[in-house]
């Protein structure tokens, strides 16, 4: 929750860090083969941390490195001692098995109650969970932070989008916990079924787990009376509740850096960047004691920024990740540029896939976009056709064929996380 340490002193703060970064240097070296051996490889040893800035010594932590030790090789404690197992869902291979001890899930129920306190929630509210329950750490990530914080519950989970606005109108919930894409189609549902989204019981929304574009922040303010807070977080370092944004400044997650360490890195030197400076957000838990993790490369791109709302870091709101990012003829685009670029188009819902293609040598892009509600005319739908493709070129410098397609035409996943990309270039 906020306490103390929240609101610091910087050298408070990053006095308790370097404590709590020896020790899981330690814990990680003395019991986990894979950082003992990665480590000595790289020729340092725990020992070698004198200042926080020694952390650069140490070598990264990738995704790879928590499949090759699947399932349990990561884990610093015994089986015995695990209180809780979660796993992230890879598009290729095995998933990554993540593990809590009970500590461990202590910390993170405190720290989603605190991203919720931050939001401007209080013991008072009534919290409606619609990210997916099971091995995804959304679900119960949100659920046990918002009943440690002392909030009334309700663990509707992702998907039955009927079942989900019959519960707002009915239980009227004050806070909401979804994917931002997932809020978009209950608040489609709703004006389909002309439910006034003005004057829901909701107040603060909370969204996160993928990233999420201006255009589809201003599109939930609204259309809502909605406080909306960005919430970061990743099932490798812990799930939702790493950083979470403040519901007063409204700037940019703040990092909870008594439990981690941030630094953003050049992607492909891997040398460190100073705060301001955009790169690849690197993170070392402080306090994870089932599986510590040092250096973890995320492959999210952001960049480090000063103090606001509390004395701890923000991290800007993530563009995208690296892995995400399309080359197409030589351009690299992001889904969330094109997301806004599509909000210039009034017509156009912010539900969209982009496919990619080969026509011989040659890479194509295809928008696929929702309309918002169905044209009059078809000069109409070709007038936005053609004005999405001017935009997408003149501001991205790619270009794009669009089609527009009915609402609800664009599948929704069962995670909530959208799918915003088909590369068929591989077949
Ligand atoms: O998505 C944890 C989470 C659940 C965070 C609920 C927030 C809310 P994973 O499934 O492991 O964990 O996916 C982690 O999702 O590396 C980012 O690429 C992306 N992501 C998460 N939060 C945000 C955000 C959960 N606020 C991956 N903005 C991360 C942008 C986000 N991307």
């Amino acid at each position: 929750m906020i306490d103390a340490i929240v609101n610091a002193s910087r050298a408070q703060i990053e006095k308790l860090q370097f404590e709590r970064l020896k020790r899981t240097l330690k814990t990680a070296y003395e019991n986990v083969d894979h950082y003992r051996n990665a480590f000595d490889d790289f020729g340092v040893h725990p020992s070698d941390l004198r200042s926080l800035g020694d952390i650069s010594k140490f070598p990264f932590t990738e995704k790879n490195n928590l499949r090759d030790n699947y399932p349990y090789g990561m884990c610093a404690v015994p089986l015995s001692e695990v209180a809780r197992i979660h796993a992230s869902s890879g598009t290729t291979g095995k998933p990554t098995v993540v593990a809590y001890t009970r500590s461990d899930i202590d910390n993170w129920a405190c720290l989603v109650a605190r991203s919720i306190e931050i939001a401007g929630g209080t013991p008072s509210d009534v919290v409606q969970v619609s990210y997916g329950y099971g091995l995804f750490t959304g679900g119960l990530g949100a659920h046990y932070g918002a009943e440690a914080l002392g909030c009334a519950v309700i663990p509707m989970s992702g998907g039955q989008t009927e079942k989900q606005i019959a519960i707002i109108q009915d239980l009227r919930p004050t806070i909401i916990m979804a994917t931002p894409s997932y809020m978009l189609t209950i608040l489609d549902e709703m004006a389909s079924q002309g439910v006034d989204t003005k004057k829901l019981s909701l107040r603060i929304g909370i969204f996160g787990a993928e990233p999420w574009s201006n255009a589809i922040k201003s599109e939930i303010r609204e259309r809502t009376s909605m406080v909306g807070v960005d919430i970061y977080g990743l099932s490798e370092v812990m799930g939702p509740g790493v950083a979470s944004e403040s519901g007063i400044t409204l700037d940019g997650p703040i990092i909870w850096e008594d439990h981690f360490y941030p630094e953003v890195i050049d992607p492909i030197t891997g040398e460190v960047l100073p705060d301001g400076v955009a790169g690849e957000l690197v993170i070392t838990t402080l306090t994870k004691q089932a599986i510590p993790i040092v250096r973890y490369r995320t492959r999210d791109l952001t960049c480090l920024l000063p103090p606001t709302a509390t004395s701890m870091r923000r991290i800007k709101q993530i563009q995208g990740r690296s892995d995400d990012m399309l080359i197409v003829r030589g351009v690299n685009v992001f889904p969330t540029q094109i997301e806004d670029v599509i909000a210039k188009v009034p017509a156009l819902a912010p539900q969209y896939l982009l496919i990619l293609d080969k026509k011989g040598p040659l890479d194509t892009l295809e928008v696929q976009v929702e309309v918002r509600s169905a044209f009059n005319t078809a000069r109409e739908k070709t007038r936005a056709q053609q004005d999405l493709i001017h935009h997408v070129k003149s501001m991205i410098g790619v270009t794009v064929t669009v089609s527009i397609v009915e609402p609800f035409a664009i599948e929704r996943t069962s995670t909530g996380k959208a799918k915003r990309v088909l590369d068929r270039r591989q077949r």
